[in-house]
């Protein structure tokens, strides 16, 4: 029974996750940061889990849309492909991405794979040659329907497709609906969030219609910048073809040593714009080759500006590295994952940004770690006290972290990342107010008192420690900051959530160093003014 598993709670400790590749026609703005991160994010739990991860991301490199820009620019595809493919890596590297490889599309490995996989489906019969007639949105480097069009322009690119008429090689996909249909209803978090699941649904209906074949091929005559055909060497592949299955070369297909462990854990992470390839085209073509599909393909909206995409046709780039010039990456990342509601379109802007990370990071977050360590440096000399009796303000305390710790790991495993950092939030905003009821700056003066405040600041850095470690896939700089400060310096190389984020881990005496404050506020005109609540010192 090859596609009938019901999908289980991670038995085998095997986890794969993708990014899109990425064109090489310009460089990295806020929509491939955000995917890139977001999986860097998912990635980064799943390691501290203890699982055996793989990240791949890459750089899609064929295709007529790079010869456009090749041409622009006065220069062989080849040159503009090492160009930005070389660009997408540098800012990647910048940025601290996790990934295992960064695999191009002109790699020689994935070159045979195409190959081979071309040759197999159609020796299969799966690949037919025939006359074709359609509009072409080289924006999309795909043949477009109705439903991709709005007043005669590609939704997406705003620019009128272009008419052609053409001898190609055409892969029979619709020989695989009906089981594809059967399959997304069987297994209804395949594609997620559920909205897309649907769109896939009237996708394949309206591809039904329409005959149920994807053209997989180029004549040279019109585009030579591509992966030969085995079995016809006038043509090359069909860029969509060939990069998909960039998925697989990645990973050793077809007989490298973990291959079908991962292959067996594969997810895919993709924006909204390409929920077609990878929910119709995909399947089909893992089908042909007697692959199971990847266990999720998580779809998530755009980032906009004034409401339109943010895309390189149109323009409107934000730039990531100038981001971390005048935020520090980290709170770009937060903001990143933080504002948008995995699915739905988000709108940019600095201002939001900057209240953003003034309301979370600095008042909240970076308040409760400069009023926990300045009061166990002045109340307990800098080494995490014992704790007295627990009582039920404490057990609240306790209580708000075991939940944060069971919905983080729900919610990043469902990928829902920004409701994982309102759970985080949660904690921290419990143990905020569990200071304020404590008031230990006020108990060390009262004699009555005084002996409670050691447990309060257990509590808290307690607390802390927990927030850190559930942080940590966030905010790794600042995590291992918090970290280090509590006197735990490794505590990262050895965590495996979510035993490690157990209540009790800290150890007494621990010792604690303040520093400066970790999240500076940002002082703006337009900037809403959140109060501080350090009442602390
Ligand atoms: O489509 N908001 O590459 P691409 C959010 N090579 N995400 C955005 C975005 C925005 N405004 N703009 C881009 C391709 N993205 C193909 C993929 S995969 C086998 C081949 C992100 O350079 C988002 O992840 O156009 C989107 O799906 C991807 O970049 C498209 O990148």
């Amino acid at each position: 029974m090859p596609f009938g598993w019901q999908w289980g709670a991670d038995m085998s400790g095997y986890f794969y996750l993708t990014t899109p590749i990425y064109y090489v026609n310009a460089e990295a703005h806020i929509g491939h940061t955000y995917t890139t991160v977001l999986c860097d994010t998912i990635v980064r739990y799943r390691r501290l889990c203890g699982d055996t991860c793989f990240f791949l991301t890459g750089s899609d490199e064929h295709g007529e849309k790079v010869l456009e820009v090749a041409r622009r620019r006065g220069e062989s595809p080849a040159q503009t492909a090492e160009y930005f493919s070389n660009s997408f890596l540098r800012v990647w590297e910048e940025i601290g991405i996790s990934h295992d490889r960064f695999i191009r599309t002109t790699d020689a490995d994935h070159k045979q794979v195409v190959q081979q996989i071309l040759q197999r489906v159609y020796d299969e019969g799966e690949i037919r040659f025939k006359e074709y007639e359609g509009l072409y949105c080289v924006g999309c480097e795909r043949f477009l329907t109705d439903r991709d069009m709005l007043d005669g322009l590609c939704r997406d690119h705003e620019r009128a497709p272009e008419p052609r008429t053409e001898a190609n090689y055409f892969f029979d996909m619709g020989a695989h609906f009906s089981w594809l249909r059967d399959y997304i209803e069987q297994n209804p978090d395949f594609i997620r969030p559920e909205r897309y699941k649907n769109e896939v649904l009237a996708m394949l209906d309206e591809e039904t219609g329409l005959g149920g074949e994807l053209c997989i091929s180029r004549p040279k005559s019109r585009l030579d910048w591509g992966i030969e055909l085995p079995f016809d060497t006038d043509y090359v592949c069909y860029v969509w073809f060939d990069a998909l299955i960039n998925y697989l070369t990645g990973i050793g297909y077809p007989d490298g040593p973990h291959f079908q462990d991962y292959w067996s854990n594969c997810e895919h992470v993709v924006g909204k714009d390409i929920l077609k390839p990878h929910g119709v085209f995909w399947p089909t073509m893992l089908r042909a080759i007697g692959l199971e599909p990847p266990r999720h393909v998580s779809v998530h909206g755009y980032w906009n500006v004034d409401d339109r995409k943010v895309s390189k046709s149109l323009g409107n780039m934000i730039d990531p590295l100038i981001m971390r010039e005048k935020y520090g990456f980290e709170a770009f990342r937060y903001f990143l994952l933080r504002d948008m509601v995995f699915g739905q379109d988000s709108n940019f802007s600095e201002d939001a940004l900057v209240r953003r990370i003034n309301a979370d990071l600095a008042n909240n977050i970076g308040n409760l770690v400069s009023r926990t360590l300045n009061m166990t440096g002045r109340f307990a000399g800098g080494l995490v006290p014992e704790p007295g009796a627990i009582e039920i303000p404490e057990r609240e305390v306790i209580d708000a972290a075991a939940t944060a710790v069971a919905e983080v790991d729900l919610r990043m495993r469902g990928m829902r990342p920004q409701r994982a950092l309102e759970s985080i939030l949660a904690l921290v905003d419990a143990t905020n107010r569990y200071l304020e009821l404590r008031e230990p700056w006020k108990a060390a003066k009262d004699p009555e008192l005084a002996d409670t405040v050691s447990t309060t600041l257990h509590t808290c850095c307690e607390s802390l420690r927990i927030v850190a470690l559930l942080l940590a896939a966030f905010l790794p700089v600042a995590a291992a900051e918090i970290l280090d400060r509590l006197g735990l310096g490794d505590a990262l190389e050895t965590a495996v959530l979510p035993a490690s984020a157990e209540w009790g881990g800290i150890p007494v005496g621990s010792p604690t160093r303040k520093g400066k404050p970790l999240f500076p506020r940002i002082e703006t005109a337009g900037a809403e003014d959140a109060e501080s609540k350090d009442g602390a010192d």
